[in-house]
Order: C-alpha cells, then sequence, then structure tokens
C-alpha cells in the first residue's frame, strides 16, 4: 500500500515531480544516544499571536529558541483540533481516519481508530519512556481510546477539546485526570501553571537516566474560554480590546511554560540531547478579527490563516542556528521525522516524511512537494478540500472567511506571490487547476467518511459522578 503513489493521469511534467515526492524516506543515524523529544502542541494560537510575528506580543522564552533554532515558516496542520491531534499521532491524513471533520465532542461515542499504531507506541518500543500532558481530544468513550492504551506511559491531564482553565470542567463534569484517576486536587489551579509543573518534574526524573524519554505537551492555552491570571495582563495595555489582551495574556502564561521546560532541560543536564518542537495544532479562531492578520481565514478552514502554523525546532543538534526554514512541512511529517530521530530505520509507510536531514542541515531540501490540506466527500456538495503543489494550493468548496458576495467555488493561488490568497488564478492557469483538481478526485476513493456517531446521553457526567469517563461505548 502506498499513500504517496502519484496518479497517472496528471501531466508528466507533475509526474515527474510527484515520482520524486515518492521516494521513501530513509533514517537517517541516530545520534550516539537517542536524544529527548520534547513536541509542544499550543491550541488555537494564531499566526498574528508570536512575537516573531507581531512584536505586541510578549513572549521572550519562545522567542529566544526561534532566535537560536529553526523557525519553520511552511508548517501546515489541519484546520481543527481532533484533525491535526489524529495526524501527528498517526502519520495519516485525517481523511484516511474518517477525522477529517468535526472535532470530537465529549458526548460523542467514539475515537481515534484503534487499529492504528501510535506514535508513542513506536517510540516506546524503542527504548523511551513516553509522556503526555493536557490536552487528548481523540476520544475517550472507551479505555481502549485513552492515552495510557495508545502507547504512553503517564497521562496528566484533559480527555476533551476544552474546558475552564482553573475549574477542568465542561457542560455538567469534571475533566482532570492524573493517569487514570479523576484529581480533584487541579481543582482552582490554572491547567498551564499544571501542566508546566508536571513537565518539569518530568524532565526532573529523567535527570541521570540512560532512558530517552518522549514529552508530548499539549498545552491548553490559548483555547477559549479566555482565562487568565491576572499578572500576564500586566504586560499589555489597558485600552487593548478586552478580548485581544485576555488572549495575548494566555500566549505570555504558555510562553512562561515553555520557559519553565527548558530551564528544567538546562537544570538536569538533558538539554544538550533534547530536542524541542514547537506548533500551533490550527489557526486561531479570529474573532478579533488579528489574530491570523495578514493571512487570510481562521481555525476550521483551510485557509492559510487556519493550517499555516506558527511554529520552531530549537536543539544544540541542528547545525547553523539561527534560520528560518522555509521547506514545506506538514504535521503528518512528526510521525516519521521523530521515529528516525530515535533511530528506528524502518520508517513506516504513511503521508509523512522523514524532515530531520532537512531540519539539521540548511543545505537539506525538503522532500515534500506536495499534500492535502484537506479532503473530504459531502453527497449534497461533492469534493471540499484544498491540495498544495509546490508554490500552488488549490482550494474546492471552501465556505468560511469568504469576501463579501463571493461564493464557494474554485481558486488556485501562486502562494509564493500571493500568500495571502487574495489573486484566484483559475481562470489564467486552467490546466494548473485542473491538473491539481485531478489528483484530489484520484484520492477521493481513499476518504473514509466522516465518523461523527450521534451524541449519546450515556457519557453524560450525570451518570459518571459528575466526571468526564470512559465506560459508554463499544470500540469497533
Ligand atoms: C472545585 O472547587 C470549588 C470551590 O471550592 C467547588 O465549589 C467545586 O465543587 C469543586 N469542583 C469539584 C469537581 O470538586
Ligand atoms: C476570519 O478571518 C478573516 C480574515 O480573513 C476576518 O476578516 C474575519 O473576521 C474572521 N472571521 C471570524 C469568524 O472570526
Ligand atoms: C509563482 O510565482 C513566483 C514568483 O513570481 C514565480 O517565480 C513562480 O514561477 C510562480 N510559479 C509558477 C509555477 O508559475
Ligand atoms: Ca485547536
Amino acid at each position: 500500500m502506498s499513500f504517496k503513489g502519484p496518479c497517472p493521469a496528471v501531466a508528466p511534467a507533475l509526474l515527474a515531480l510527484l515520482w520524486l515526492s515518492a521516494v521513501p524516506a530513509s533514517a537517517s543515524a541516530a545520534a550516539d544516544s537517542a536524544p529527548n523529544i520534547v513536541f509542544i502542541l499550543a491550541d488555537d494560537l494564531g499566526w498574528n499571536d508570536v512575537s516573531w510575528h507581531n512584536d505586541q506580543v510578549v513572549s521572550p522564552n519562545m522567542q529566544q529558541l526561534v532566535d537560536t533554532g529553526v523557525q519553520l515558516e511552511q508548517s501546515y496542520v489541519q484546520p481543527l483540533c481532533t484533525p491535526s491531534r489524529s495526524a501527528f499521532l498517526t502519520g495519516l491524513y485525517p481523511f484516511r481516519l474518517g477525522r477529517q471533520g468535526r472535532p470530537l465532542g465529549s458526548h460523542t461515542p467514539t475515537g481515534l481508530a484503534v487499529h492504528h499504531t501510535l506514535l508513542p507506541e513506536r517510540l516506546s518500543r524503542l527504548g523511551y519512556s513516553t509522556h503526555m500532558i493536557g490536552k487528548w481530544h481523540l476520544g475517550f468513550c472507551d479505555w481502549a481510546y485513552t492515552p495510557l492504551e495508545r502507547g504512553f506511559d503517564t497521562f496528566y491531564g484533559y480527555y476533551g477539546g476544552f474546558e475552564f482553565h482553573f475549574s477542568h470542567t465542561v457542560s455538567n463534569g469534571y475533566d482532570f485526570r492524573d493517569q487514570r484517576e479523576p484529581d480533584f486536587t487541579a481543582n482552582g489551579t490554572y491547567a498551564t501553571h499544571l501542566f508546566g509543573d508536571r513537565a518539569v518534574r518530568i524532565i526532573e526524573e529523567h535527570q541521570g537516566s540512560d532512558q530517552p524519554f518522549f514529552l508530548y505537551l499539549a498545552l491548553q492555552n490559548v483555547h477559549k474560554p479566555l482565562e487568565v491570571p491576572d499578572e500576564y495582563l500586566a504586560h499589555y495595555p489597558e485600552d487593548l480590546d478586552e478580548d485581544r489582551r485576555l488572549l495575548l495574556g494566555m500566549v505570555t502564561a504558555l510562553d512562561e511554560a515553555v520557559g519553565r521546560v527548558v530551564q528544567a532541560l538546562k537544570d538536569t543536564g538533558l538539554y544538550d540531547n533534547t530536542v524541542i518542537v514547537f506548533s500551533s495544532d490550527n489557526g486561531g479562531v479570529g474573532m478579533n478579527g488579528e489574530s491570523n492578520r495578514p493571512l487570510r481565514g481562521n481555525k476550521s478552514s483551510v485557509w492559510e490563516g487556519g493550517t499555516r502554523a506558527v511554529g520552531f525546532v530549537h536543539s544544540p543538534l541542528l547545525q547553523e542556528t539561527p534560520r528560518v526554514h522555509s521547506g514545506l512541512l506538514h504535521i503528518t511529517d512528526w510521525y516519521n521525522t521523530l521515529l528516525a530521530l530515535a533511530g528506528e530505520s524502518f520508517l513506516p509507510d504513511n503521508d509523512g516524511f522523514n524532515q530531520w536531514d532537512s531540519l539539521v542541515d540548511p543545505s537539506v531540501e525538503s522532500p515534500r512537494i506536495m499534500f492535502f490540506y484537506n479532503l473530504d466527500y459531502d453527497p449534497e456538495k461533492g469534493m471540499l478540500g484544498a491540495l498544495r503543489l509546490n508554490d500552488y494550493k488549490f482550494v474546492v468548496g471552501e465556505e468560511r472567511d469568504l469576501d463579501p458576495g463571493e461564493e464557494p467555488g474554485l481558486w488556485l493561488f501562486n502562494l509564493t506571490v500571493d500568500p495571502n490568497e487574495i489573486i484566484n488564478m483559475v481562470e489564467v492557469q486552467p490546466a494548473l487547476a485542473m491538473a491539481m483538481e485531478m489528483l484530489m478526485l484520484e484520492e477521493l476513493p481513499n476518504v473514509v467518511p466522516r465518523d461523527e456517531p450521534d451524541n449519546d446521553p450515556a457519557g453524560d457526567p450525570s451518570n459518571w459522578g459528575g466526571v468526564w469517563s470512559p465506560g459508554w461505548c463499544d470500540v469497533p
């Protein structure tokens, strides 16, 4: 089974390009001792919400990592939480998993299909200890869907998609666990502080150990509801839009947690052999109209504002830093990239590429030239989604964030000259538009229908002592 195979119906030039992209990834030689991996995923952090894109933002710790690391400027994710997290942990496009649609709700009786081996399980087989902190959002109606059954040795955080940051409740239930047990001691403490504390503790526990670790730190900030301890607001002018000020305060709190992780790595002597990756899971919601500026669109859409993520890699193992990396990278790439880094010599066949060599060495180009922003089929609307091929992006049927009077249709953009998706080239380059549409149509038979069963009241916390809990669905 090959997911990257080219399609015979396209022009020969395109075909040649695609063959290039189909060369199997090879694992690079692992470091003398496998490095520790810290993967930090921010929630709903927008393009314009970090200090390296907007000097109003106070994020000095992350800025420091960017200033001494590799800033990712062409790093793409899915438009929403559950799809991005599914892609990260499987190396597969969400449309292969039925997860290309809406994020999972806490009453939804399903989860990330259990027959896929997730990244932590593979790292575990390579000798890593594996830790997950923060937001899961890949299903919990049965224990089989939860982090400790999917390859993580430890879990500290919440199962759902969002909740209040101090009370750890959403709707009528509490959602916060340490391993498998509800942890009521978290009640009243800001989640990002708790997650920072736990990350520091895990790092300290590894001091002096020969065993490498993988820490997946899925921070709650800056997802709504907008809540942050007052101290972080002091960094921003009082006359700023109130929501904007809260959101930026949440960025600064997130930044502090990142800084504490780095300090703990340095204090324990683990820093020199650690790779830190940072990414947002999707673009900002854009309620205040500026979080992804100047990109078009917001979270939930395939426009750049929803999918072009802020991110960086920082590690003493990287060469010729600082630098800005403009090679194409997709969230499915981390699976094979991190496995290669961990010393895996037989990388699985999935939608991702091993990007490690291109991240380490500026003379190595990204192996990726194309990716699907999303792909889906709706019986009434037909094909939906977007495809990237080198400079070009082809969009089908997007309904969100349209200009006044604009209808969902077909768009073609040369992002190299038009990164904000203003000039539709469909009429100017119809052959290219058609070839890209063909590539999407060819892939359409591989789209697994959305796995979106109706909510099940059996999952309601009123049946489970007021806590969102597993145990109320069947696993197919
Ligand atoms: C959390 O603490 C508040 C204030 O003490 C209390 O009212 C609430 O019931 C607690 N929540 C849970 C789930 O224990
Ligand atoms: C989303 O982004 C656009 C910019 O493309 C902005 O004008 C709009 O207000 C945003 N929409 C929402 C729903 O926040
Ligand atoms: C996209 O625009 C850039 C900048 O003008 C140009 O160099 C490039 O050739 C264009 N891409 C294609 C494939 O036409
Ligand atoms: Ca998100």
